[in-house]
């Protein structure tokens, strides 16, 4: 079965992020997903451009850029000017006064444009931006940190999402607490790509490679 896995990059040990990336990269993964922080549009701090620089130029896979901050078209081109075409930006809709400027600047840059949905967020408010975007990216717990419990209630959205991305050409991505059971149930039903955080790959005390491995062969 064809489906994307993403490293969350701020689950990684940051004594040895060289390593982390390559160790990352030899074992297989899609991309490395990099979640940007502001402390104001979530109440914390991850990664930083830094971060995202080091990790893009350390890689040739490409980087998703999960940007949890305010008014991201503030900033957007300090991002945008490091990536390469087809790495993502995410944007949250509701950190925006006009969302659909900034996917645009995302555009023209080169790059994917994504949405981040919370999971308090439902998905007729966000209907038009479908049609502009080329990734949803689902979030499964509330955005700010990784080793969250998964809100199951986010399963009625995921269904919906999934009846309209032929029409609306869009792809579906997962993000928050996702376990071997998610993959096995939602890669079937269409969604495309998991980012793998505490609760899968990292800080299991075994190789990311071998991991990723038994992950590519979960029986469907
Ligand atoms: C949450 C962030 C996510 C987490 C990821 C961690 O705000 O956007 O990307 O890093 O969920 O995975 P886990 O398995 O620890 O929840
Ligand atoms: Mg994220």
């Amino acid at each position: 079965m064809n489906f994307e896995l993403m490293a969350s990059m701020m689950c990684a040990d940051y004594g040895h992020l060289e390593t982390e990336v390559k160790d990352l990269e030899a074992g297989g993964i899609d991309s490395f997903h990099i979640d940007i922080m502001d402390g104001r549009y979530v109440p914390n701090f991850a990664m930083s451009l830094n971060d995202m620089k080091y990790i893009a130029k350390a890689s040739s896979k490409p980087v998703d850029v999960h940007l949890m901050i305010e008014h991201p078209n503030n900033r957007i081109q300090l991002f945008l000017e490091h990536l390469r075409p087809g790495d993502t930006v995410y944007i949250h809709p509701e950190a925006e006064y006009h969302p659909s400027t900034t996917l645009q600047s995302i555009i023209n840059a080169g790059m994917l444009p994504g949405i981040a949905i919370n999971p308090g967020t439902s998905v007729e408010t966000v209907m038009e931006m479908l049609r502009i975007v080329e990734k949803v990216l689902v979030m499964s717990v509330n955005p700010g940190n990784a080793g969250q419990m998964y809100l199951p209630y986010v399963g009625k959205k995921i269904t919906k999402l999934l009846a309209l991305k032929e029409e609306m050409d869009f792809e579906i991505y997962w993000d928050g607490a996702c376990s071997a059971d998610k993959i096995k149930e939602y890669a079937p039903r269409g969604v495309k790509g998991f980012v793998l955080g505490t609760t899968l790959l990292f800080g299991k005390g075994k190789a990311y490679g071998e991991t990723l491995q038994d992950i590519k062969e979960l029986r469907f």
